[in-house]
């Protein structure tokens, strides 16, 4: 596979509204989108940082997986992503290696990019994207 950079890294946080102030005031980002993902249960804010960004995640349900990874380890980096050149070849890649995937096909994520996740499990210890 082809990884040109990492695209971004997810923070989980209980509420944007509190957590947006710290990236603006203290670090001087710009938040420059907020974006909900019905299917992933989040509200997400994203600040830009060079090529990279940083993602908020917001669970605006119990049963999303990251108000589950807030209720078991706090606040905090929730995954990595990084920006493959072909999702569909990498998680082929990844799964002939031994690796398990979470999503077999990729699916649509926020601000109009295709991703697909890696299971922790089985990438020491860090939930890992690939989009594109
Ligand atoms: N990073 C590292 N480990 C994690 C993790 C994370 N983000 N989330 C869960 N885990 C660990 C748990 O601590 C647990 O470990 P132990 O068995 O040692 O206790 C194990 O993975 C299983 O966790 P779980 O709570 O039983 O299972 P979940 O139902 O929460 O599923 C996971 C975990 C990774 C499969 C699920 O979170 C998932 O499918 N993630 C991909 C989708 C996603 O994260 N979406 C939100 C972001 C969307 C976006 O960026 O737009």
């Amino acid at each position: 596979m082809n990884i040109s950079h990492i695209e971004h890294i997810g923070i989980a946080v209980k509420d944007l509204r509190t957590a947006i102030p710290y990236y603006e005031e203290i670090l001087g980002l710009k938040c420059y989108n907020i974006e909900e993902v019905t299917e992933q249960k989040v509200k997400t804010a994203f600040f830009k940082v060079g090529q990279t960004k940083i993602e908020l995640l917001e669970p605006t349900s119990e049963e999303s997986t990251v108000a589950k990874f807030i209720e078991k380890k706090g606040e905090g980096v929730h995954h990595i992503a990084f920006s493959v050149d072909n999702i569909v070849d990498a998680l082929a890649e990844c799964e002939n290696k031994g690796v398990q995937l979470i999503d077999k096909v990729p699916r649509k994520g926020a601000e109009g990019l295709t991703i697909a996740f890696l299971h922790p499990k089985s990438t020491t210890g860090v939930l890992t994207e690939f989009c594109n």
